[in-house]
């Protein structure tokens, strides 16, 4: 079968993020799916789930808290344990071997987390003690988030430093990069925001300072695992998990500038609009952030096949990454391809549980499909 219009060709060639190569510019965005088994290592039922989508150009894993601390859902995986590496070292083998590349979401989620996930005693941690107008799911279900406490200029070189662990343990488990989790109102986005930063140090007031822990963390994973590994996601104007700010577009100018500084990163990864929501919740100029950095560029939410074929023809980005639809069509690749129509996900399915609406969503015939 032929594509559909020669320019949607641009969508299934080859290219590079960093060091890492990439067959087709179709990237799956990370999806969280709260399946962890014991000490939040990552289901074996990922290990099909993965393989079965590993026709993507590039697979971003699902966000994975960097230390126990940075957990703020039931059954998300860490990257912070033996365990949790050799569970993650069996997946990545099973993608490689199936042709694919995947890299890892680092996480932490700061104040978007309830004190029944959290180590005995502890409370959520925040660039300020001020608690988010949020819900997050736990083992009673969906329960409003705790009051943070506000993290000590004395802990931040440890916060670092465990970003820094978590990317070693990534590559030791076999990934291709990392992804810096820094959007959709989780620690390092509430460091960004004045809404959620109200600290008077050198890592909160004026956008020079909130942006200082996002540029600390990439230098340090940088560092550790080579920019050419090392990819950032960023979220200007999403509503998710109470993110606020006054003035976005000069904050966010700022980061990726800053970002760009530390040259050679894999790439920076923007969520236009608000997170698997309207696109135009509020205006913002995206065409200025790029402009800021020379490196690639994926852009996320809501694309089709005719919108990641524009963007990608008119320059506006090296590659699309596509969330809801892979959950459901672990062969997107062909059926963006082929102009195949795609399978709806079952919402009941989508948080917990097991390999109903995980593995069990099938590839369309391989006669169909080509
Ligand atoms: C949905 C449910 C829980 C977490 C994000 C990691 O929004 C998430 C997430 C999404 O980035």
């Amino acid at each position: 079968m032929a594509d559909s219009n020669a320019s949607a060709t641009l969508l299934f060639s080859p290219t590079r993020l960093g060091d890492i190569a990439l067959a087709n510019r179709v990237v799956m965005a990370p999806l969280t799916r709260d399946r962890a088994i014991e000490g939040r290592v990552p289901t074996p039922l990922a290990i099909d789930y993965y393989t079965q989508r590993a026709s993507a150009g590039l697979i971003i894993a699902e966000a994975t808290q960097i230390n126990p601390l940075g957990q703020g859902y039931l059954d998300t995986p860490g990257i912070y344990s033996a365990g949790q590496i050799s569970g993650w070292k069996a997946v990545t083998d099973a993608v490689h071997a199936a042709g694919g590349k995947i890299v890892l979401q680092l996480w932490h989620v700061g104040r978007i987390s309830h004190v029944s996930l959290l180590p005995e005693g502890e409370v959520p941690v925040a660039p300020s003690a001020i608690r988010a107008n949020s819900k997050t799911f736990t083992a009673n279900g969906m329960e409003d988030v705790s009051a943070p406490r506000a993290l000590g200029l004395d802990e931040i070189p440890q916060l670092i430093a465990d970003y820094r662990s978590a990317a070693r343990n990534a590559i030791d488990a076999g990934f291709d990069g990392v992804e810096v989790h820094a959007a959709n109102g989780y620690l390092i986005d509430q460091f960004l925001r004045d809404g959620s930063n109200h600290r008077t140090d050198a890592y909160g007031g004026s956008i020079e300072h909130r942006t200082r822990l996002l540029t600390e963390v990439v230098q340090a994973v940088a560092d550790e695992i080579g920019a050419g590994r090392t990819g950032v996601r960023l979220s200007p104007v999403t509503p998710a998990n109470d993110a606020r700010d006054s003035d976005p577009q000069p904050l966010f100018e700022r980061a990726v500038k800053r970002l760009d500084d530390i040259v050679g990163l894999a790439f920076i990864h923007v969520i236009e609009g608000a997170t698997g929501g309207p696109r135009d919740n509020i205006a913002f100029d995206y065409a200025a952030l790029r402009a800021k950095f020379h490196g690639p560029w994926i852009v996320n939410n809501g694309y089709d096949k005719a919108m990641a074929t524009a963007a990608l023809s008119t320059g506006q980005a090296d590659a699309v990454a596509f969330g809801r639809p892979f959950i459901a069509n672990p062969d997107l690749v062909a059926r963006l391809r082929h102009d195949a129509p795609l399978a709806q996900f079952d919402q009941n399915t989508l948080y917990g549980g097991g390999a109903r609406g995980y593995t069990d969503y099938p590839a369309l015939d391989a006669h169909t499909a080509g």
